[in-house]
């Protein structure tokens, strides 16, 4: 016996990607350079130099893409539109070749029956910009706003839901004080003006969208639960510290107008104060909260790791490729968060997927990943937990379509439902991508295996 299904009617399974990792053609058509060009050619930045310069070819093949998700039954594809694709150097002049992709994708999207959902920044800041100071200088968050309103002149017809900015805590923390990804800066004093400043972009990018659509705007967070490495007063303080550095910073001040107290505490006098203006750009209205749900993390007080003084513990749990604790009930956790915090606010889930070491395809027959469907499994069991408890989920996105660049680890790191053979770009589905199309027929409600279940079928 399963379950009922618990999802409402109008729930929207989609896929995610994003421009940098998947589409290719990085300077095609008069496109300009953004900072991953120059930092995936650095020596030593990602694994084998990877680069995202063909990637997985999806501005050639967006097609083949689309013909694929319309094949699995995909009701959604969540991408990201490539900033120096549409204005080369980030602000002045337009490339309506650029503009022109995304509306071919997004036409070619709905002709398919899929809603198209965008994402106007994915980490792919134009070089022109990062050449006057990027995410440190106050003037880029206008500049976002101005690229967010012609995209939204372009498409806003069409796409119904916009996200500003995905996951704005990795820009600050892996960008601009572990050096792992670009801009590659090492200088943790930076990370509150890069934090003030997305959120002034992302605020800049609310208002021009309330001027010029209807439709709905949010953000797409990552949230992982931090956990105390034991009871002790400064394990748990350090849990704190982390939760309000990677966790709250931007909700709060988006959904409730603050700051954690814990924030300024931690940078002293390197802080950067968020003005009582900037407070008003930020805190306005949204219409959903997008939420990228990976792994949980359990954390210890280590006064030497500036700037939150906390080190992270090696899970002994199961874990992905990427090393991340596979811990479904986080998810659950986030979503009643959420919930809780800010009130029964419209929830997406933006990202949830993980990386597995896949056998290689065989002629003729799907990928073989059953772990990945186990994961899955279980994260869409824990949101259909927080859909009963209340939670108003509006959407399940599977990070991600197809297996892509997946940052500084290259293409090392498979995270779709879909394999990539990327010495020929072919594309073959995995089963995960048929356990995802029989989920959306059923909308969720064929999966759930009850406890009681599997102890009477023992
Ligand atoms: O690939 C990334 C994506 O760009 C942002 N969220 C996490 C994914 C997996 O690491």
């Amino acid at each position: 016996m399963t379950e009922q299904a618990s999802f409402p009617r109008d729930f929207y399974w989609g896929v995610a990607t994003s421009a940098y990792q998947v589409e290719g053609s990085t300077l095609a058509d008069g496109a300009g350079p953004n900072i991953w060009h120059r930092f995936s050619r650095l020596p030593g930045m990602t694994v084998a130099g990877a680069t995202g310069d063909i990637a997985c070819d999806q501005y050639c093949r967006y097609q083949e893409d689309v013909d694929l998700m319309a094949e699995l039954g995909i009701e959604a594809y969540r991408f990201s539109i490539a900033w120096a694709r549409v204005m080369p150097k980030g602000r002045g002049r337009l490339n309506p070749k650029g503009i022109s992709y995304y509306d071919r994708l997004v036409d070619a999207l709905l002709a398919a029956g899929i809603a198209p959902f965008a994402t106007l920044y994915h980490w792919d800041l134009p070089l022109g910009l990062e050449d006057k100071g990027g995410w440190l200088n106050d003037d880029t968050a206008k500049w976002f706003g101005d690229y967010a309103d012609v995209m939204f002149r372009a498409l806003s017809d069409r796409v119904g839901h916009w996200m500003t900015i995905n996951e704005p805590a990795i820009v600050m923390e892996k960008g601009y004080v572990l050096g792992v990804y670009a801009p590659g800066h090492r200088n943790a004093a930076e990370a509150p003006v890069v934090a003030r400043n997305l959120l002034r972009a992302h605020g800049h990018a609310v208002q021009a969208y309330r001027d010029r659509a209807d439709g709905q705007i949010g953000i797409a967070v990552n949230i992982q639960p931090k956990f105390p490495a034991t009871q002790s007063l400064a394990d748990q303080a350090a849990a704190k510290r982390a939760d309000a550095w990677r966790n709250l910073q931007f909700l709060d001040a988006i959904l409730l107008g603050t700051v954690p107290d814990e924030l300024p505490e931690m940078f002293g006098r390197d802080w950067c104060p968020i003005t009582a203006e900037d407070m008003a750009l930020i805190h306005q209205p949204i219409d959903f909260v997008g939420l990228n749900y990976y792994t949980r993390v359990v954390v210890g007080d280590d006064p030497a790791l500036l700037p939150t003084r906390t080190r992270n513990i090696e899970p002994s749990a199961i874990r992905t490729l990427v090393g991340w604790e596979v811990y479904p009930n986080g998810l659950k956790e986030s979503l009643l968060r959420i919930t809780e915090r800010y009130g029964r606010v419209p929830i997406f889930i933006t990202e949830c997927g993980a990386a597995f070491k896949d056998p290689a395809p065989l002629d003729g027959d799907d990928v073989m990943d059953p772990e990945r469907v186990q994961f899955l499994r279980d994260h869409i069991e824990a949101a259909r937990q927080a859909v009963e408890k209340g939670v108003d989920l509006k959407g399940f996105f599977v990070w991600s379509l197809v297996d892509n660049f997946e940052w500084n680890s290259g293409y090392t790191m498979p995270f779709g439902l879909v394999h990539i053979d990327f010495d020929t770009q072919r594309r073959t589905v995995k089963q995960s991508g048929r356990f995802f199309a029989e989920t959306i027929r059923s909308n969720g409600g064929e999966l759930v295996t009850t406890d009681s279940e599997i102890a009477t079928q023992g």
